[in-house]
């Protein structure tokens, strides 16, 4: 193998464990910063990889990439995303362990591009027969589907992801993929219907309208021009240079018929998004009594088309409301505003179903098949990636911030004690006494949100049911009274009768690991209950579209059961998400965005400081540096640096451990410099292993430098 190594990836150091001043946050940003100036994007804590969105292609992902991280350690190669690809894949197929890879960062950091490279190092490197290369392919292109649904242009990000993923990819025992399984977490249906100034909705409108053919957009009776379509033109934003959406139709086509969708399928798919279009150019106005009515009756007829539903009980369900009271039904009719809401309601479920019901068919597409693959049953492992939103903080956050930012408390929970624990557990098994870290446990947060009966959202929740009026200011009351005086809760009140001048009387403020947070109370009862007419859902629940009819059940509209509400539902699923993690070794990747402009080459470094804090790195650093910075096996350190000592040159012939003893009495170490386990060294500051490093060169100037090892990258 070549050698990787040239003077351009010595800057900075590889591995923020090595800094000397490693508490020093100006010094972890002029690493990145420097490192970013070289176009070296990747720099590792420990085994923790971070990444630096670089904007632009740095042509480092070709397959001779790939295969240059072979089977290759950490410390024998510069950092790259395939560096943590391989070592999980190698650590499953060894250990035989289930590990998962947890993406995380801010909007446009590089998550969903790091998750992508991650599945394409498998899909190129790992052994695949026919049968299987077809999962492999299919795993492939569900990344243009689910983007093409699920992701958007926001101000922060062409092509942000608008949920949450967890895709777990399955290796028989030869390790080869066989299957896979998606988890999708909370999709912003608000898009469907509104989109901020500059931002778009989801891009598969926009590709049908660009990419469609002509007769297939009459038969859904639509026109090739987006600004025709309301629910497309809030943002003011149809067109976007970075995006080709008739070109990415087509992949979008082409990957249905790869995974496996039935003409059938995709033409339902298809009326289902022509009819989200239509809603959303379904206009009412008052009749001559005053009542409110539908005053585009050509949408109305594409409506009940493409919905397959019956017309004139679509137009009353969109008009009026069934209520129950002393058990007799009575119909009354909606306002003006009441109707419009029903009709972005009834757009909103009937698209956040559909992109269910989509991920639910890729995954059966996905599903190991026992009888193809025989020969692996009950052997194969799993690798898990995450590629789920970071840390938000806007001008105004309102409940969607509050369910992204909650999201990631529990996974830096998840996170401080993986790492705790695999610190500890790494020490244990070395026979080295553990040093307990001190570190913040964000647990009371988490227990602040999810506690039963006095928790944020069991307060929520409790709010939306209770009869009488309840509203957002009400909730905010009820939040004073059950969560004032909590050491992370704050709203304007201050305990001596004045006002805190920074929460506004619309806001609380929640102080998360990662910083303060206010959000707006405004909205959040009624995106808890998510609600839709129940009228409306008797109509579409006749459906004869057959993924309406698969999404919508009858007994939605007979049981007298409350629906989950979403706060509710995020937190189960998050809880089993949490599940599955633990249950898995985890691999990290934090991705950082360099600037808020898009732009290569631009670094700026107060938006770097604020994501470093909300990723957590000082204190991944912290806790990585409180015992040993450094820790190598004895047959690597030996091989490596038996020629600084008589004793152990050319070959040591006893035990590996006496041998480094050896070398390392020789060097000089002192007692309190290191620490010999089973199997590894631990050497506890950066400057001992750079001295002997400075030695190694001394005397093999030549040598050190075509050896392809990334140790002179440490300084
Ligand atoms: V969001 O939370 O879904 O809004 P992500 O997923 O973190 O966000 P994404 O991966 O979509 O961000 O990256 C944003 C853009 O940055 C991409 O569309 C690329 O244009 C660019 N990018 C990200 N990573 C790389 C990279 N490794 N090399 C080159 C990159 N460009
Ligand atoms: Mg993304």
């Amino acid at each position: 193998m070549e050698s990787t190594l040239t003077a351009r990836d010595r800057v900075g150091v590889q591995d923020f464990v090595l800094l000397e001043n490693y508490t020093s946050e100006a010094a972890f940003i002029e690493n990145l910063r420097r490192r970013f100036g070289e176009k070296l994007i990747y720099t590792y804590i420990g085994s923790v990889l971070v990444s630096v969105n670089p904007y632009k292609d740095l042509e480092i992902y070709s397959k001779a990439h790939m295969e240059r991280y072979r089977g290759v350690s950490f410390y024998e190669i510069s950092p790259h995303i395939y560096a943590v690809s391989d070592n999980t894949y190698r650590a499953m197929r060894t250990e035989r362990r289930d590990q998962c890879i947890l993406i995380s960062g801010e909007s446009g950091a590089g998550k969903t591009e790091a998750s992508k490279k991650i599945l394409q190092y498998y899909a190129t490197t790992c052994p695949v027969t026919d049968h299987m290369s077809t999962i492999r392919d299919r795993l492939l292109q569900s990344n243009p589907v689910l983007e093409a649904f699920g992701n958007a242009k926001t101000l922060r990000n062409d092509n942000s992801s608008r949920f949450g993923k967890y895709m777990d990819v399955q290796f028989d025992f030869r390790g080869a993929p066989i299957g896979g399984h998606i988890l999708n977490y909370l999709l912003e249906k608000s898009r469907v219907v509104h989109q901020n100034h500059g931002e778009r909705n989801f891009h598969i409108f926009y590709q049908l309208l660009e990419g469609g053919e002509q007769d297939q957009l009459s038969k859904l009776g639509l026109e090739r021009n987006a600004q025709k379509y309301h629910y497309l033109v809030k943002g003011c934003c149809p067109r976007v240079s970075s995006i080709n959406d008739k070109n990415d139709w087509k992949t979008v086509r082409k990957a249905l018929t790869v995974i496996g969708f039935h003409e059938e399928e995709v033409e339902d798919l298809l009326n289902i998004i022509a009819s989200v279009l239509h809603l959303g150019n379904t206009q009412f106005g008052e009749g001559e009594d005053g009542e409110t009515q539908i005053t585009t009756e050509p949408q109305l007829t594409y409506l009940s088309k493409l919905l397959g539903v019956d017309g004139p009980a679509l137009r009353e369900a969109l008009t009026h409301k069934k209520l129950t009271a002393k058990g007799e039904e009575m119909i009354s009719p909606l306002s003006f505003e009441q109707a419009v809401a029903a009709r972005d309601a009834l757009a909103k479920a009937v698209y956040g179903r559909a992109f269910t019901w989509l991920v639910a068919k890729i995954n059966q597409s996905l599903a190991f098949k026992d009888e193809v693959y025989n020969s692996s049953k009950g052997s194969s492992s799993v690798i898990g990636l995450l590629d789920i939103y970071g840390f938000e903080v806007f001008q105004h956050n309102s409940f969607e911030q509050f369910c992204i930012n909650y999201c990631n408390e529990k996974l830096q929970q998840l996170f401080i004690k993986l790492t705790l624990k695999s610190e500890q557990e790494e020490y244990e098994a070395e026979g080295i006494t553990w040093e307990p870290v001190k570190y913040f446990d964000n647990k009371i947060i988490c227990d602040l949100v999810e506690e039963k009966h006095k928790g944020f959202i069991s307060i929520l929740d409790e709010e939306c049911l209770r009869p009488g009026e309840p509203s957002d200011i009400s909730f905010l009351e009820k939040l004073e009274d059950t969560l004032g005086g909590h050491a992370h809760f704050v709203t304007h009140k201050l305990a001596n009768g004045k006002t805190r001048k920074a929460v506004g009387r619309e806001e609380f403020r929640l102080i998360h690991y990662a910083g303060e947070v206010n959000y707006t109370v405004n909205g959040f009862l009624a995106k808890n209950t998510d609600l839709l007419y129940r009228n409306l859902k008797e109509v579409i629940c006749q459906s004869d579209n057959q993924i309406l009819s698969q999404c919508f059940h009858r007994e939605e509209v007979t049981t007298q059961k409350r629906p989950e509400t979403a706060a509710t539902q995020f937190k189960n699923s998050l809880a089993k998400l949490i599940e599955i993690l633990m249950s898995k070794e985890p691999s990290y990747v934090r991705c950082i965005k360099p600037n808020d402009a898009k732009q290569s080459g631009r670094f700026d470094e107060a938006l770097v400081r604020h994501q470093v804090k909300y990723l957590g790195l000082m204190e991944n650093l912290r806790v990585r540096r409180a015992g040993f910075a450094y820790r190598r096996r004895y047959e690597a350190f030996l091989q490596r640096y038996k020629s600084l000592c008589p004793g152990t040159w050319p070959n040591w012939q006893g035990r590996l451990a006496d041998g480094v003893a050896t070398l390392v009495q020789h060097l000089g170490y002192k007692p309190e410099e290191y620490k010999l386990g089973k199997t590894k060294i631990f050497i506890r500051f950066p400057k001992t292993l750079f001295t002997t490093e400075d030695a190694l060169e001394a005397r093999r100037p030549a040598l050190a430098l075509t050896l392809q090892t990334s140790w002179r990258g440490y300084r």
